[in-house]
């Protein structure tokens, strides 16, 4: 790509941003994606079969069929990708490793190949000056290990600070932010709840087991990140939504508080705090149990953090009091009604609330004093159209990435400690069970041919970036 006059929207010569949208000296301004939704090459180089294969070639799971089979071919195209990142003056880049190319059957030694993949984008990366913030598990288990129980066996979580052993010896030295899990809810409650994300199930108390060894992995995961990478900031992502009662009835207020303990509070809390709240184990009591739960296991989920990775979409209003309809992705709140508002939704249906990110973040830093924060996702799908000289004019995506922003000023503003922000997503992909069809790039990807086209979002964010700071 190459940016010239007349594609780029804002005039040569930028200046430092007004006080007022300014950004904190060094704030990291980067861009993310995820191993199985833009790298294809399902079958190279050793990499294993992950759920995600087998879940999306299972008729009707994804819409129109799709699957990750080539995706944005970012595994042939990874140093072009970087030097698009480069000229949109990205900082940094947060990427996931596909477990399945590391160890093809979730267990032993790793494969060289699929470490070198992921060595050599990194030093491609610090070449151009991005800074790698590695995610270990953006969802895409080995089969194997799913053919074992998946998330739902305890030994799962073993294995995956196994794993996050063997890649942080190989890429310790310079990859210096590292996350261990992206949205465990989504791997727990999508996953094994009410089954629209791989593997599949159906399970709700098992979809509440699978969460806790997600943490637990992530726990056990933290140690062996410091001790091959002592001088690195290690951290989680939730994705977090705020939840509202619809009214003040007790029906309505207990529906938002259990949203809220699922789908916030479960996660956060044990992570900071080294114990899950005392409503959430009434909860698992009345849902799962708490059998799985060892001694020492929030004791290891506690392991201290450097930060938070914050993903934020959107925010809830609920309403309690309703018939149970069937399978819910908040296990033990099938009742729970959620309420639309009437606000603008961006393509795939999400009420668009910018002021939630701005509440989410000072709720978190007043909850957990001292907390570190980057915005590790935010973004939204459009449908984009290309006009006729090839231009893509997105402008909700540019007042969408705007208005959050300005949250995330006022955030900090308010005390909240964030320190980046990695805009979802540099590129078109595969968007988990919606297949190709809800586009969430600032660039987009022509999927029949893999050319790259930014969009006016693009070279919006670059000037964002490059300036440090928002336009008046
Ligand atoms: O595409 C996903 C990503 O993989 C995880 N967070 C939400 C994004 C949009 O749905």
């Amino acid at each position: 790509m190459t940016m010239t006059a007349e594609n780029d929207p804002v005039p040569a010569g930028l200046t430092r941003p007004p006080a007022a949208s300014a950004f904190p000296p060094g704030f990291l301004w980067g861009v993310a994606t995820s191993a199985y939704q833009i790298e294809g090459a399902v079958g190279q180089d050793g990499r294993g079969a992950s759920i995600w294969d087998t879940f999306s070639r299972t008729p009707g799971k994804v819409a129109n069929g799709h699957n990750g089979d080539v995706a944005a071919d970012h595994y042939a195209r990874y140093e072009q990708d970087v030097a698009l990142m480069s000229e949109l003056g990205m900082g940094g880049y947060r990427f996931s490793v596909a477990w399945p190319r590391i160890q093809p059957d979730g267990r032993g030694r790793a494969d060289v190949r699929g470490l070198d993949f992921y060595s050599r984008l990194v030093d491609s990366l610090l070449e151009k000056d991005i800074r790698p913030a590695l995610t270990l598990y953006h969802w895409d288990l080995p089969q194997a290990l799913e053919d074992e129980g998946g998330w739902r066996n305890r030994d799962t979580a073993f294995r995956f600070a196994e794993y996050a052993q063997l890649v942080s010896e190989a890429l310790g030295d310079r990859v210096k932010l590292w996350g261990t899990l992206n949205e465990p809810w989504c791997a727990a409650f999508l996953g094994y709840g009410n089954g629209i994300h791989a593997p599949g199930a159906v399970d709700p108390a098992g979809s509440l087991i699978a969460a806790h060894h997600l943490l637990l992995g992530h726990g056990l995961a933290v140690p062996a990140l410091r001790a091959a990478a002592p001088d690195a900031e290690v951290g989680i992502t939730l994705n977090f939504y705020p939840v509202d009662a619809d009214t003040e009835s007790s029906a309505d207020l207990d529906a938002a508080h259990r949203i809220d303990l699922l789908q916030n509070r479960l996660f956060l809390d044990p992570v900071v705090e080294g114990a899950y709240p005392a409503d959430v184990r009434e909860h698992f009591e009345r849902v799962s149990g708490t059998g799985h739960i060892e001694p020492e296991d929030e004791k290891i989920i506690g392991a201290p953090v450097d930060f938070l990775g914050v993903n934020y979409y959107t925010s809830y209003r609920v309403a309690g009091g309703g018939e149970p309809s069937g399978p819910s992705p908040w296990p033990g709140a099938e009742d729970v009604r959620f309420i639309e508002r009437g606000l603008p939704k961006t393509g795939i249906g999400w009420e668009i609330d910018s002021d939630g990110l701005r509440r989410q973040l000072v709720r978190i830093s007043q909850d957990h004093p001292g907390l570190t924060m980057y915005i590790t996702e935010n973004g939204a799908a459009f449908d984009d159209t290309v006009d006729a000289d090839g231009r893509i004019d997105d402008a909700d995506r540019i007042a969408y990435i705007d208005g959050h922003l300005r949250a995330v000023h006022r955030a900090i503003a308010e005390g909240a400690d964030v320190r980046g922000y990695f805009l979802w997503s540099l590129l078109d992909n595969f968007e988990w069970a919606e297949g190709y069809g809800m586009r969430f790039g600032i660039v987009r990807v022509d999927f029949e041919t893999q050319q790259r086209t930014p969009k006016q979002s693009a070279l919006w964010y670059r000037n964002v970036a490059v300036a440090g700071g928002l336009p008046d």
